[in-house]
């Protein structure tokens, strides 16, 4: 198994890659059993049957009930199992573990932006201790990409206007191949790039070589107070706009009487497009930033946005 792995399978590096060539193999291991059933059958009516041999030939009578439920039954088990096998999987993979370590990605042709929560930028690279959970948030400034790590077994689409999250634990230290995925123009095959994965010894020295920036929290306060969202945003303000303090994750009533939680997409779309969905109780005053923002400040935002505690904060605590 493992020999086969060797040279039919890039490296297993990551939580996610046994369990998928687990199932990957199940499904060759099925097609190539049922091809050799059909294959044997094939062969040995070609040769009972073949011209001139005595074989009887009178048609059966009736339907034999128990061939056809069983041939019926049997592949429909094998099926569904597998369908719920790879279902649990598909599930797992979409559920990042609430301790993951959030990282922001950005596409664009022809890069990826990475930023960490400590602030630290990184372009086509992606450094991170082994053994430890990631979960990446990731757009796309232009097209759509695709970011895939063929030694994790994962991969996801990378799309302008909303988020879309991908996570592992990487399980072993190396250097890994990052892929675009999704034809994007015309350097769509240059847009690679590494993922560093380090013993957590190792990483930590590679922190401290690197400049220490204000982390993300940080710069999307900064951004919350230059790009004016402080001054509606708080208890003083002459206009009535919501606080937004423990926003992240809590159910939202809107004017149109739906409720919505506020996770990314949704912060994301009240900043870009404050039209869409209005917060009860409110006016649609707010000014869309649409175009003002870039994507990197807009997830400096909402990490910020998100690291609010739940209790509004008192007037001049900002
Ligand atoms: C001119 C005042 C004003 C400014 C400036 C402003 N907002 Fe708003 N904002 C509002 C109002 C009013 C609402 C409620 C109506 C609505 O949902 O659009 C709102 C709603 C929101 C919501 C949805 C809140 C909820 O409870 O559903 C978020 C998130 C938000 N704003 C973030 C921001 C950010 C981030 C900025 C700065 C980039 C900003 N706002 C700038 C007035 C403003
Ligand atoms: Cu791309």
């Amino acid at each position: 198994m493992r020999f086969v792995g060797s040279f039919l399978f890039p490296e297993s590096a990551s939580n996610l890659a046994p369990n998928v060539d687990h199932i990957y193999l199940a499904l060759l291991a099925l097609s190539t059993a049922i091809t050799i059933l059909v294959l044997v059958v094939a062969l040995f009516f070609c040769i009972r049957y073949r011209r001139g041999s005595k074989a009887d030939r009178t048609p059966p009578k009736g339907t034999p009930m128990r061939i056809e439920i069983t041939w019926t039954l049997i592949p429909l088990l094998i099926f569904l199992g597998l369908f719920f096998w790879a279902a649990e999987e598909f599930f797992a993979m979409s559920r990042p573990p609430a301790d993951a370590t959030e990282i922001y990605v950005v596409g664009k042709q022809w890069m990826w932006k990475i930023q960490h929560p400590d602030g630290r930028r990184e372009i086509n690279e992606l450094h991170i201790p082994v053994g430890r959970p990631v979960k990446l948030v990731m757009t796309s400034e232009d097209v759509i990409h695709d970011f895939f790590v063929p030694d994790f077994r994962t991969k996801q689409d990378v799309v302008p206007g909303r988020y879309t999250t991908e996570w592992f634990t990487p399980t072993k230290p190396g250097k890994y191949h990052i892929f675009c995925s999704q034809y994007c123009g015309t350097d769509h095959s240059r847009m690679v790039g590494w993922v560093y994965v380090m013993e957590p010894a190792e990483h930590a020295r590679w922190l401290q070589r690197q400049p220490a920036p204000d982390s993300l929290v940080a710069q999307g306060e900064r951004a919350f107070h230059s790009r004016g969202c402080s001054g509606c945003h708080v208890q003083s303000s002459a206009i009535h706009a919501p606080l937004l303090d423990g926003i992240f994750g809590k159910p939202v009533p809107l004017k149109d009487g739906s409720l919505v939680i506020a996770d990314e997409q949704y912060l994301r779309d009240s900043i870009l497009l404050p039209n869409k969905q209005i917060a009860a109780g409110y006016e649609p005053l707010m000014p869309t930033f649409q175009g003002q923002i870039s994507e990197e400040e807009l997830n400096a935002i909402i990490a910020y946005l998100k690291s609010l505690g739940d209790q509004p904060r008192q007037e001049g605590e900002r």
